[in-house]
Protein backbone atom coordinates (compact mmCIF):
# COMPACT_ATOMS: atom_id res chain seq x y z
CA UNK A 1 0.00 0.00 0.00
CA UNK A 2 1.02 3.60 -0.59
CA UNK A 3 -0.66 6.86 1.02
CA UNK A 4 -0.06 9.86 -0.55
CA UNK A 5 1.32 12.84 1.31
CA UNK A 6 2.22 16.21 0.68
CA UNK A 7 4.31 18.94 2.99
CA UNK A 8 2.09 20.64 5.40
CA UNK A 9 -1.03 19.28 4.50
CA UNK A 10 -3.87 16.91 6.77
CA UNK A 11 -2.54 13.91 4.94
CA UNK A 12 0.13 13.94 8.23
CA UNK A 13 -2.30 12.83 9.86
CA UNK A 14 -2.66 9.44 8.14
CA UNK A 15 1.28 9.82 7.93
CA UNK A 16 1.23 9.79 11.82
CA UNK A 17 -1.05 7.03 12.31
CA UNK A 18 0.95 4.54 10.46
CA UNK A 19 3.98 5.43 12.15
CA UNK A 20 1.84 4.93 15.27
CA UNK A 21 0.57 1.30 14.19
CA UNK A 22 3.89 0.80 12.48
CA UNK A 23 1.44 -0.19 9.30
CA UNK A 24 3.21 -1.82 6.33
CA UNK A 25 2.23 1.67 3.96
CA UNK A 26 5.09 3.56 1.98
CA UNK A 27 4.78 6.96 2.21
CA UNK A 28 4.85 8.80 -0.98
CA UNK A 29 5.61 12.75 -0.23
CA UNK A 30 4.71 14.43 -3.77
CA UNK A 31 6.30 18.13 -4.17
CA UNK A 32 3.52 20.75 -4.26
CA UNK A 33 2.22 20.80 -8.13
CA UNK A 34 2.83 17.50 -8.67
CA UNK A 35 -0.65 16.45 -7.13
CA UNK A 36 -2.13 18.35 -10.09
CA UNK A 37 0.08 16.27 -12.97
CA UNK A 38 -1.63 13.68 -14.56
CA UNK A 39 0.18 10.69 -13.16
CA UNK A 40 -1.68 11.46 -9.29
CA UNK A 41 -4.63 12.90 -11.04
CA UNK A 42 -5.42 9.18 -12.12
CA UNK A 43 -5.10 8.36 -8.78
CA UNK A 44 -7.23 11.15 -7.18
CA UNK A 45 -8.79 13.18 -10.23
CA UNK A 46 -9.14 15.92 -7.45
CA UNK A 47 -5.59 16.37 -6.87
CA UNK A 48 -6.29 16.15 -3.74
CA UNK A 49 -3.95 14.49 -0.77
CA UNK A 50 -4.37 12.44 1.19
CA UNK A 51 -5.13 8.85 -0.75
CA UNK A 52 -4.23 5.63 -0.30
CA UNK A 53 -3.38 2.83 -3.16
CA UNK A 54 -4.31 -0.44 -2.08
CA UNK A 55 -1.86 -3.32 -3.86
CA UNK A 56 -5.10 -4.24 -6.36
CA UNK A 57 -5.15 -0.63 -7.35
CA UNK A 58 -8.27 0.68 -5.80
CA UNK A 59 -7.93 4.10 -4.07
CA UNK A 60 -9.41 5.26 -0.90
CA UNK A 61 -9.33 9.27 -0.38
CA UNK A 62 -10.95 11.58 2.63
CA UNK A 63 -8.43 12.00 5.91
CA UNK A 64 -11.02 10.45 8.03
CA UNK A 65 -11.54 7.42 6.04
CA UNK A 66 -8.10 6.31 5.97
CA UNK A 67 -7.70 7.31 9.33
CA UNK A 68 -10.77 4.58 9.89
CA UNK A 69 -9.30 2.45 7.56
CA UNK A 70 -5.75 2.25 9.16
CA UNK A 71 -7.33 1.57 12.93
CA UNK A 72 -9.45 -1.05 11.75
CA UNK A 73 -6.75 -2.93 10.09
CA UNK A 74 -3.65 -1.97 12.20
CA UNK A 75 -5.09 -0.66 15.43
CA UNK A 76 -4.96 -3.36 18.13
CA UNK A 77 -6.42 -1.21 20.83
CA UNK A 78 -10.20 -2.36 21.56
CA UNK A 79 -11.20 1.05 23.32
CA UNK A 80 -11.04 2.40 20.12
CA UNK A 81 -13.76 0.20 18.32
CA UNK A 82 -16.73 2.43 17.05
CA UNK A 83 -18.93 0.49 19.46
CA UNK A 84 -16.69 1.53 22.73
CA UNK A 85 -17.04 5.04 24.21
CA UNK A 86 -13.58 5.95 23.42
CA UNK A 87 -13.69 4.98 19.94
CA UNK A 88 -17.29 7.10 19.49
CA UNK A 89 -15.36 9.82 21.12
CA UNK A 90 -12.98 9.31 18.36
CA UNK A 91 -15.13 9.38 15.57
CA UNK A 92 -16.73 12.73 16.91
CA UNK A 93 -13.55 14.58 17.61
CA UNK A 94 -12.42 13.41 13.60
CA UNK A 95 -15.53 14.02 12.39
CA UNK A 96 -15.58 17.96 13.98
CA UNK A 97 -11.99 18.32 12.67
CA UNK A 98 -12.76 17.37 9.39
CA UNK A 99 -15.98 18.65 8.15
CA UNK A 100 -15.81 21.91 10.62
CA UNK A 101 -12.30 22.95 11.53
CA UNK A 102 -10.36 22.14 8.05
CA UNK A 103 -13.54 23.26 6.00
CA UNK A 104 -13.29 26.23 7.56
CA UNK A 105 -9.23 26.51 6.95
CA UNK A 106 -10.27 26.31 3.37
CA UNK A 107 -11.22 29.97 3.54
CA UNK A 108 -7.87 31.26 4.53
CA UNK A 109 -5.98 28.57 2.11
CA UNK A 110 -8.19 29.10 -1.00
CA UNK A 111 -10.58 32.60 -0.59
CA UNK A 112 -11.04 32.52 -4.53
CA UNK A 113 -13.41 29.06 -4.16
CA UNK A 114 -15.53 31.56 -2.23
CA UNK A 115 -14.84 35.09 -4.16
CA UNK A 116 -14.50 36.94 -7.36
CA UNK A 117 -12.66 39.70 -6.56
CA UNK A 118 -9.57 40.51 -3.89
CA UNK A 119 -12.00 42.66 -1.93
CA UNK A 120 -14.16 39.51 -1.30
CA UNK A 121 -11.50 36.84 -1.02
CA UNK A 122 -9.87 39.35 2.24
CA UNK A 123 -13.31 39.35 3.29
CA UNK A 124 -13.37 35.68 3.37
CA UNK A 125 -10.26 35.02 5.03
CA UNK A 126 -11.44 37.64 7.73
CA UNK A 127 -14.87 35.31 8.33
CA UNK A 128 -12.63 32.55 8.30
CA UNK A 129 -10.75 33.71 11.19
CA UNK A 130 -13.97 34.66 13.17
CA UNK A 131 -15.19 31.18 12.45
CA UNK A 132 -11.92 29.50 13.53
CA UNK A 133 -11.30 31.19 16.84
CA UNK A 134 -14.33 29.76 18.61
CA UNK A 135 -13.34 26.23 17.18
CA UNK A 136 -9.81 26.48 18.41
CA UNK A 137 -11.55 27.79 22.10
CA UNK A 138 -13.44 24.80 21.67
CA UNK A 139 -11.02 22.47 21.08
CA UNK A 140 -9.06 23.57 23.70
CA UNK A 141 -11.18 23.10 26.52
CA UNK A 142 -11.66 19.79 25.40
CA UNK A 143 -7.93 19.16 25.79
CA UNK A 144 -8.34 20.59 29.60
CA UNK A 145 -11.07 19.06 29.83
CA UNK A 146 -9.57 15.46 29.08
CA UNK A 147 -7.07 16.38 31.47
CA UNK A 148 -4.84 17.02 28.99
CA UNK A 149 -2.54 17.24 26.80
CA UNK A 150 -4.36 14.47 24.33
CA UNK A 151 -7.64 15.80 22.98
CA UNK A 152 -9.74 12.73 24.55
CA UNK A 153 -8.73 11.03 27.64
CA UNK A 154 -6.35 8.98 25.78
CA UNK A 155 -3.98 9.74 22.81
CA UNK A 156 -5.53 8.97 20.06
CA UNK A 157 -5.79 10.03 15.94
CA UNK A 158 -7.57 12.95 16.52
CA UNK A 159 -4.56 14.34 18.16
CA UNK A 160 -3.15 13.68 14.95
CA UNK A 161 -6.03 15.55 12.97
CA UNK A 162 -5.66 18.47 15.52
CA UNK A 163 -1.93 18.82 15.27
CA UNK A 164 -1.99 19.50 11.47
CA UNK A 165 -5.00 21.60 12.19
CA UNK A 166 -3.20 23.80 14.99
CA UNK A 167 -0.02 23.73 12.60
CA UNK A 168 -2.18 25.84 10.17
CA UNK A 169 -2.81 28.55 12.49
CA UNK A 170 0.97 29.80 11.96
CA UNK A 171 -0.35 31.03 8.35
CA UNK A 172 -3.31 32.56 9.31
CA UNK A 173 -3.05 36.30 12.13
CA UNK A 174 -4.02 33.78 14.67
CA UNK A 175 -1.86 32.82 18.07
CA UNK A 176 -1.68 29.36 18.79
CA UNK A 177 -0.58 31.14 22.26
CA UNK A 178 -3.93 31.74 23.11
CA UNK A 179 -5.25 28.08 23.57
CA UNK A 180 -2.69 27.07 26.22
CA UNK A 181 -3.91 23.66 26.26
CA UNK A 182 -3.29 23.39 22.21
CA UNK A 183 0.33 25.00 23.32
CA UNK A 184 0.96 22.05 25.57
CA UNK A 185 -0.35 19.50 22.61
CA UNK A 186 2.04 20.67 20.17
CA UNK A 187 4.81 20.29 22.08
CA UNK A 188 3.64 16.54 23.65
CA UNK A 189 3.12 15.74 20.25
CA UNK A 190 6.66 16.74 18.74
CA UNK A 191 8.28 14.74 21.74
CA UNK A 192 6.60 11.56 20.26
CA UNK A 193 8.99 9.27 17.82
CA UNK A 194 5.63 8.87 15.67
CA UNK A 195 5.19 12.11 15.05
CA UNK A 196 8.77 13.21 14.55
CA UNK A 197 9.19 10.23 11.91
CA UNK A 198 5.97 10.94 10.12
CA UNK A 199 6.85 15.06 9.72
CA UNK A 200 10.19 13.75 8.61
CA UNK A 201 8.82 11.83 6.16
CA UNK A 202 6.73 14.70 5.27
CA UNK A 203 9.57 16.94 4.65
CA UNK A 204 8.18 19.27 7.73
CA UNK A 205 10.34 20.71 10.80
CA UNK A 206 8.95 20.82 13.99
CA UNK A 207 6.73 24.02 15.31
CA UNK A 208 8.23 24.07 18.93
CA UNK A 209 11.51 24.64 20.27
N1 LIG B 1 -11.87 16.21 2.21
C1 LIG B 1 -10.51 15.88 1.92
C2 LIG B 1 -9.74 17.18 1.81
C3 LIG B 1 -8.32 16.96 1.40
C4 LIG B 1 -7.61 18.28 1.22
O1 LIG B 1 -8.16 19.37 1.43
N2 LIG B 1 -6.34 18.17 0.82
C5 LIG B 1 -5.55 19.34 0.60
C6 LIG B 1 -4.40 19.42 1.58
S1 LIG B 1 -4.93 19.55 3.26
C7 LIG B 1 -4.93 19.28 -0.79
O2 LIG B 1 -4.58 18.21 -1.25
N3 LIG B 1 -4.75 20.43 -1.42
C8 LIG B 1 -4.08 20.52 -2.66
C9 LIG B 1 -4.96 21.01 -3.74
O3 LIG B 1 -6.18 21.04 -3.57
O4 LIG B 1 -4.39 21.36 -4.79
C10 LIG B 1 -9.92 15.02 3.06
O5 LIG B 1 -10.40 15.16 4.20
O6 LIG B 1 -9.02 14.22 2.82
Amino acid sequence: MKLYTMPGTCALACNIAVAWEDAPIEIVNLERGENRQPDYLAINPRGQVPALVFDDGDVLTEATAILAFIGAKFGGDPEFARDQPLGRKEAEALSYLSSEVHATFKGHFAPQRFAETPQGEKAVRHKAYAALRPMFERLNTMAAESDGPWLLARKSYADAYLYICARWLERTPINLSDYPELVKHQQMMESDDGVLLALGRQGMAVASG
